[in-house]
């Protein structure tokens, strides 16, 4: 190829223009991670019980890889340049100054890590240990756009300390998996898991890029302070908080997603907290939708991710979507909305962290940063 086509540019301002350019996560080496004050897996019935840790099995990870491998190829054939990360050895033990973690986690979701806006590629803070030096395995593609694109503005948020002190308790999650639906509600509406607000935290995958609008998710892994530290650092956009029907949040992508213009499909179980949210697309002549029924009952093997991401999509422009290939109610409710659905076999990628949105970061797409929500709402 030649060195002209090679060239990189990083911009992307929302989740639908036609995409160019994207990083496709790869699943080799990813662990159940080992337990920490944010993370507390406990999958007896799968040979993983609270307490233990260690790579997911290989014959899954093939799997996974096979499935993440031909996504990038059906990628490419469509002419989207495809990058990958280099994972390292997530199986190490991993320290700073103030902690050690006995495991790292693994390189398949980009999406929770890097949030682009415009030319810009922000890593974001995190807020797991396990997931502290999850940015390296990009370092890589990030040092090749910087040295390939002049305009690319490459950018980390403070790194977090993580110490005891950014969390309420060391076994918060065992705890509250033994509280009612209502108890765990209660953490939604007043907003508060396990992270205290000692430091901002966010991670990239809870905000919903629509142009100008960020819809940023308080969440189980993005606190106050995250959002606060986003709202700084792009002042010339507008932020909205938002927040839903969920006991555990944890990424905006599998919960309230735009499609295209003039349309959002929202979770039909984890509905908007904020009267406003709806406000506001109404009065810009925006439609929410809720999503199709989807397509599994209980969640993948070894997973922490939901049957939701049946509605975790990656658009390839407004009229051009991938949908994971058994979820047939997404794909036809799509279809009606005039979309070409493309099908993509996924759901053994489930396990190494999430759907077709999570497994991808944008690079580049087409298009300009454009206002889609002129009227706003005082006070969102
Ligand atoms: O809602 O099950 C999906 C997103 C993971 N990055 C969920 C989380």
């Amino acid at each position: 190829m030649a060195e002209t086509e090679l060239k990189t540019k990083v911009c992307s301002w929302n989740e639908w223009d036609p995409l160019r350019h994207v990083i496709v996560g790869v699943a080799t080496g990813t662990m159940v991670q080992a337990p920490e004050p944010a993370v507390q897996r406990n999958w007896p019935e799968y040979g993983f019980p609270y307490g233990t840790h260690g790579p997911l099995p290989q014959e899954m990870t093939d799997k996974a890889n096979e499935q993440l491998d031909n996504f990038a190829a059906m990628l490419q054939k469509r002419g989207i340049r495809v990058d990958r990360p280099i994972p390292l050895d997530f199986s190490q033990e991993v320290r700073t100054p103030d902690w050690i973690q006995k495991s790292m986690f693994g390189a398949m979701p980009p999406r929770d890590l890097l949030l682009t806006v415009g030319n810009e590629i922000l890593e974001a803070t995190m807020s797991v240990r396990s997931r502290w030096f999850e940015y390296l395995a990009y370092r890589p593609l990030l040092e090749q756009y910087f040295r390939e694109d002049p305009a690319f503005r490459w950018q980390a948020a403070p790194k977090p300390r993580l110490t005891d002190e950014s969390y309420w308790k060391t076994e918060f999650w065992l705890e509250f998996d033994r509280l009612t639906e209502e108890e765990q509600m209660a953490h939604t509406l007043r907003r508060q898991w396990n992270l205290t607000e000692k430091e901002p935290l966010f991670d990239a995958a809870d905000v919903g890029r629509f142009g100008k609008d960020l819809f940023v998710q308080q969440s189980t892994v993005t606190n106050a302070g995250g959002i606060s530290w986003l709202r700084r650092h792009f002042p010339e956009h507008r932020i909205h908080v938002v927040t839903f029907h969920e006991p555990a949040p944890m990424h905006i992508d599998a919960t309230f997603v735009p499609l295209r213009p003039g349309l959002a499909l929202s979770n039909r179980k984890r509905v908007p907290l904020q009267q406003e949210l709806h406000d506001l697309f109404e009065a810009n002549d925006w439609e929410i939708i809720p999503c199709a029924e989807p397509a599994h009952d209980t969640k993948a093997r070894l997973s922490f991710c939901s049957v939701w991401l049946s509605m975790n999509t990656l658009v390839l422009d407004p009229k051009t979507i991938c949908v994971e290939e058994q979820e047939t109610a997404q794909m036809e409710q799509l279809s009606k909305l005039g979309f070409e659905v493309i099908p993509v076999p996924f759901w053994d990628v489930s396990a190494f962290g999430g759907g077709l949105h999570c497994a991808t970061a944008d690079v580049y797409r087409d298009g300009a940063l454009q206002d889609y929500f002129p009227k706003q709402i005082p006070g969102f």
